[in-house]
């Protein structure tokens, strides 16, 4: 049995993970996209299932939107709607991924009618996000170019600069940009953002408010995320996470699925710079539940961010910090992998039940029989899913 210090306890009560409203719509592969019964079929009712989650963990107090997937006559509204059940509206994410005008690049584009449209796409999104309350516009590109020669990747980065400018002077003054990037998908020879270092470069061009956004999913294989975590965070310029985790590609299975260790390591770089629960650091989940319940899929993951925090924050950074600096190697690495061995579910059990929570909340929710109720009640119109 373990038990979590006091100041662990306390750390954890402060942590906040934003859940993704695509996350509750239908999704799949580009072979064959599943219905289940009860999926929502408006933003309205993602937000009714969201808060589900946050209901059984007291972990997702926000639901990020994506335009227009997430278009409604009026956001003061479903604003108030969210409120009512007891989750805010979070991130607002653009999408320049699929219109037809947008196969060459958008904010990128060689043609400055297509750029104007993008950028105006992007205006948008930040009229909405005066209107949810919402912080952070995250902006992720699919541009680039399959073949060697077919496009200026120079002009494209001039461009692209251009473009983010208007976009960041447009923000309020407390609202940011988050850029995200990706190292390929759906643009295979070159894409237009596809690591930390060209968002940092973009990014760091707008301004103090202008951040990068860190997907766990967007890296080549055997990448060390937690190094870029680390560097991000001593510039200053780690805006958010997009978490879920991988096999192969950008597979967005859940959070700490793949590889708990890879996510605890994350976690740590998270707690050594400084970046836990602070303001400039948004975690975020960026999944979608192909064969899996969606709410019991979004239950486990935000357990799964938590559990691993806490095991992060069980590392002994003295002894670390000593055994580093006498170079013994093995009492390092010991005094580190202590922590990632340590079963702090019992502890996490305990923290749940001191704030009336319920010990196991998949179980509970499970038994709770909203499922049920959902695919009893959602009959008719059209199921949300990826694009929708
Ligand atoms: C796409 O690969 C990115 O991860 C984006 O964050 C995207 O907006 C999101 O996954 C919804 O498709
Ligand atoms: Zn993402």
């Amino acid at each position: 049995m373990t038990n979590l210090a006091s100041d662990v306890l306390d750390r954890l009560e402060a942590q906040a993970i934003e859940l993704p409203s695509w996350a509750f719509g239908n999704s799949g592969t580009r072979f064959k996209v599943f219905g289940t019964p009860g999926t929502p079929r408006d933003p309205y009712e993602k937000i009714a299932d969201a808060a589900q989650v946050h209901r059984y963990t007291a972990l997702a107090p926000k639901v990020a939107l994506h335009i227009p997937w997430d278009r409604v006559d009026s956001f003061a509204d479903l604003r108030r709607h969210a409120e009512e059940h007891g989750v805010e509206l979070g991130t607002v994410n653009s999408n320049t991924f699929q219109d037809d005008d947008y196969k060459f690049g958008a904010l990128t584009h060689e043609d400055e009618r297509i750029r104007r449209k993008a950028i105006d796409h992007h205006l948008e999104c930040i009229d909405v996000m005066h209107e949810t309350g919402s912080r952070d516009l995250k902006i992720w590109l699919a541009e680039g170019s399959n073949y060697p020669g077919q496009a200026d990747m120079r002009g494209r980065q001039d461009r692209l600069h251009e473009s983010l400018s208007e976009i960041y002077g447009r923000l309020g003054e407390s609202q940011r940009l988050v850029l995200e990037y990706k190292f390929f998908e759906p643009a295979f020879y070159h894409t237009d953002v596809p690591d930390w270092g060209t968002s940092y470069a973009q990014v760091a061009a707008l301004g103090d408010r202008a951040m990068v956004c860190l997907d766990t999913g967007h890296h080549a294989p055997g990448t060390n995320i937690e190094f870029i975590v680390m560097q991000l965070l001593r510039l200053g310029k780690l805006g958010s996470f997009d978490f879920n985790s991988r096999f192969y590609a950008d597979d967005d299975l859940i959070v700490g699925a793949a590889d708990p260790f890879q996510l605890f390591r994350i976690l740590f770089e998270v707690i050594r710079g400084g970046g836990l629960n602070h303001p400039d650091v948004s975690f975020m989940l960026d999944q979608c539940h192909n064969v899996e319940d969606k709410i019991p899929g979004q239950i486990r993951s935000v357990l799964n961010v938590q559990e691993m925090t806490a095991r992060a924050l069980l590392v002994d950074a003295e002894a670390l910090r000593s055994a580093q600096a006498a170079g013994d190697v093995l009492e390092a690495n010991r005094v580190f992998m202590d922590a990632f061995y340590t079963d702090v579910r019992p502890g996490l059990v305990e923290w749940r039940r001191s704030r009336g929570l319920p010990a196991d909340p998949e179980r509970a929710f499970a038994d709770s029989g909203y499922l049920a109720a959902i695919a009893e009640e959602r009959v008719g119109g059209v199921q949300a899913g990826w694009g929708a």
